[in-house]
C-alpha cells in the first residue's frame, strides 16, 4: 500500500517486511563495529537520538557543526560499509516512489529510546537535492511530523510503524519534519526502541 504524503512523498506501508531476515542481521553488524552514540550539536545540546552510519559518508554533529564524514568520529576509522540488502531496498523503494536508478552514499542510522525526539529541521548538509531521501523503521511506532518549506507552516503527523519506509524526493526534500517523543507499547521484537535508516545521496 502506497500513501501520498505530498506531490512527491510516499509512505509504503510494510516495503520493508520481507527483507527483515536479511537487514536485521546486517544491522547487527554495523553496530559492532561502529556503536550507537549520542552527538553533541553546534548549540551545545546532546541529541536525544544516539546513532551511527554505513557507507562511504557518515552524518557526524559535534561543537563545531554538522557534517558528512567518511571516518567515524569515535573510531577514527571509516564507516562500516553499505550492505547489499541496504541499498537493494533503498533503490526498490526509491522506484517504488518513482525515482529510478537510486544510488544513495550515505546511510544514517538513528536510534530512539522511550522520551527520545528529534525536533523540526530540513535536512540540508547534502550536496545534490535532487536525489531522494529513502527512511526505513524498526521496531516501536513513532509519530513523525511533516511540515512545510517555513518552520512555523502547520505540520502533519503521520504514525510510522515497523517495516514502513517513506520516500522524499523533488519538490518535498526540503520540508521541514521530526519526530515527536517517542512512547507507547514495545514492539514484539525489538523491545522499547526505534530504529530508523536514512539513506541519502549527500557526496
Ligand atoms: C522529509 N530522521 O535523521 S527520517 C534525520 O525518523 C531525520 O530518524 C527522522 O529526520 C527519523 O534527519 C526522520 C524521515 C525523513 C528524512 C528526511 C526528510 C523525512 C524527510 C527530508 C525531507 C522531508
Ligand atoms: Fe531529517
Amino acid at each position: 500500500r502506497r500513501t501520498r504524503l505530498g506531490p512527491q512523498a510516499w509512505v509504503l506501508r510494510g516495503f520493508a517486511l520481507p527483507h527483515l531476515d536479511a537487514l536485521l542481521p546486517a544491522l547487527a553488524g554495523i553496530e559492532a563495529v561502529s556503536p550507537f552514540r549520542h552527538m553533541q550539536t553546534p548549540g551545545g545540546f546532546t541529541m536525544s537520538a544516539a546513532l551511527s552510519n554505513c557507507g562511504a559518508l557518515g552524518w557526524t554533529s559535534d561543537r563545531h557543526g554538522y557534517r558528512y564524514s567518511p571516518v567515524d568520529p569515535g573510531s577514527g576509522r571509516a564507516w562500516p560499509p553499505m550492505p547489499e540488502v541496504f541499498l537493494r531496498l533503498a533503490s526498490e523503494a526509491a522506484r517504488a516512489a518513482g525515482f529510478e536508478h537510486y544510488t544513495p552514499d550515505a546511510c544514517l542510522i538513528n536510534r530512539y529510546l522511550p522520551g527520545a525526539r528529534m525536533s523540526l529541521h530540513q535536512d540540508k548538509n547534502e550536496r545534490d537535492f535532487n536525489a531522494p531521501i529513502v527512511s526505513v523503521s524498526l521496531g516501536m511506532s513513532a509519530i513523525f511530523l511533516f511540515g512545510g518549506h517555513a518552520r512555523t507552516d502547520k505540520a502533519a503527523r503521520v504514525p510510522l510503524h515497523h517495516g514502513d519506509i517513506a520516500v522524499w524526493g523533488g519538490e518535498d526534500r526540503l520540508r521541514y519534519h521530526g519526530i515527536l517523543p517517542l512512547s507507547g507499547p514495545p514492539h514484539p521484537q525489538q523491545g522499547c526502541q526505534r530504529t530508523n535508516l536514512t539513506f541519502r545521496k549527500a557526496g
